[in-house]
């Protein structure tokens, strides 16, 4: 495979991009080799500077449920870029997001928006402390939520994929009110709130992770976290950032039935363009400046471009068959790779939740960080390379998830487990 343009981009990019890149993972350290410099996307595929084309896997780590550059959303995008892109001023576009994300999503009865989860996810945890007059915050091991300073212990993605333990420069004072638990462990929930329930604002969860790789809650797991938080008065936070109108169009909460006090959505609702949104119960919502005296602000929050993006995916996606179908696409691919698995002997396993799934090379099941880390990261590397050269884009980390789109076809998902097999049957 050709990669002379891609190398000479990368080399560049180091002299004025620390590491040539501007979020870690896609820096492929943990795959061994350099990233590809990409020139367009389309579909179900995307496109190097070098001409290489390859199956997309990734969507831009799951905005692209529609797949890339879909014909509806860019002529929409079309139209709204000559009324202007930004005007820090209001916009009916922002209301007519909020409702169709309150209408879809359960528990959402107020939204607002941001340009990012990461802003999203400290936004929340701000608005809990300030409603609960409580200090600390618990989280789960292996679960991301950005890279504000209160998330970055234990935490999933790009810290997992790099061995970052937690991060210098986040002051021990603030790592210090985060508790980090085990996921999937309701009695890990139940000590830590029995001992510290009233110093504790928020439970902050992925309700199904796929920041440690893909991991199902266990039977009853969502109900019983439901349940302590509102014994102890803390708050639940669903970071539904990757789950959200992936898992379902109402997200985990949804689909589990399972309805948290304040929710924390970005990638699809933002149709590829930059957007996050924090929602919930209106009376916590309402402590917001400037209806309260919680603050929080953004040039870009709400731009022109970006909501419309959203409404244009989300209305595709609101069709009927939508997430049948890419539940079948999801469940066609992750149980074929289930197969080649068994076929050929190999310590790997597939978890799965819909078009969303991660193949950890692991005899053990994964329902936690801790089991996630039994993986072979070498295994996964040399099996992402080869993927690679046969023409398949998957996320360069063992610690992260696959995403199925819409635009893939059966021809693009046989393609990609004849890859598969081939990679496989000489491990
Ligand atoms: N932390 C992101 C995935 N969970 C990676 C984002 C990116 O590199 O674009």
């Amino acid at each position: 495979m050709k990669r002379e343009r891609s190398q000479a981009y990368f080399a560049k990019a180091k002299d004025v991009i620390p590491g040539g890149v501007n979020s870690p993972v896609r820096a492929c350290r943990s795959v061994g080799c350099d990233p590809l410099f990409i020139a367009r996307a389309s579909g179900s595929k995307i496109y190097d500077v070098d001409g290489n084309v390859f199956i997309d896997c990734v969507g831009s780590w799951g905005p692209m449920i529609l797949g890339h550059a879909h014909p509806e959303v860019t002529a929409a995008l079309r139209k709204a870029l000559e009324n202007g892109t930004s005007f820090g001023a209001p916009i009916l576009l922002e209301v007519e997001l909020a409702e169709l994300l309150i209408e879809a999503v359960p528990s959402l009865e107020m939204v607002r928006l941001t340009s990012s989860g990461t802003e999203a996810t400290m936004s929340a945890i701000r608005l809990a402390r300030a409603y609960t007059g409580r200090k600390k915050i618990i989280k789960c091991d292996g679960c991301y939520h950005g890279h504000g300073d209160a998330f970055l212990v234990k935490a999933g993605s790009g810290v997992a994929t790099l061995g970052i333990p937690g991060s210098p420069g986040v002051p021990e004072e603030i790592a210090g009110h985060t508790i980090s638990i085990p996921y999937n462990d309701a009695d890990a929930l139940a000590k830590v709130l029995e001992k510290e329930g009233r110093h504790v604002a928020c439970f902050i969860i992925e309700p199904v992770p796929g920041n440690m790789g893909v991991v199902l809650p266990r039977e009853g797991y969502l109900r019983t976290v439901r349940e302590l938080t509102q014994k102890h008065g803390v708050l639940l936070i669903f970071d539904e950032v990757i789950s959200g109108f992936r898992m379902s169009w109402g997200g985990a909460q949804s689909y589990y039935g399972i309805l948290p006090d304040l929710t924390c959505l970005g990638k699809i609702i933002g149709g590829g363009l930059p957007v996050g949104a924090y929602g919930g119960r209106k009376d916590i919502m309402l402590r917001i400046a400037p209806e309260g005296d919680v603050y929080q602000a953004g040039t870009l929050s709400g731009n022109p471009l970006a909501v419309t993006a959203g409404i244009a995916t989300l209305k595709i996606l609101s069709q009927k068959g939508t997430y049948e179908d890419l539940e079948g696409k999801g469940a066609y691919l992750g149980e074929n790779i289930n197969e080649l698995i068994q076929r050929y002997s190999i310590p790997a396993r597939v978890n799965r939740a819909g078009s969303l799934m991660t193949i950890f090379f692991t005899k053990n099941e994964v329902v936690d960080f801790s089991s996630a880390l039994t993986s072979d990261t070498n295994c996964f590397a040399r099996f992402y390379r080869n993927m690679l050269e046969k023409g398949v884009y998957l996320p360069p980390s063992q610690f992260e998830a696959l995403f199925i789109s819409l635009a893939h076809t059966k021809a693009d998902l046989d393609e990609t487990l004849n890859a598969a097999e081939a990679c496989l049957k000489i491990f």
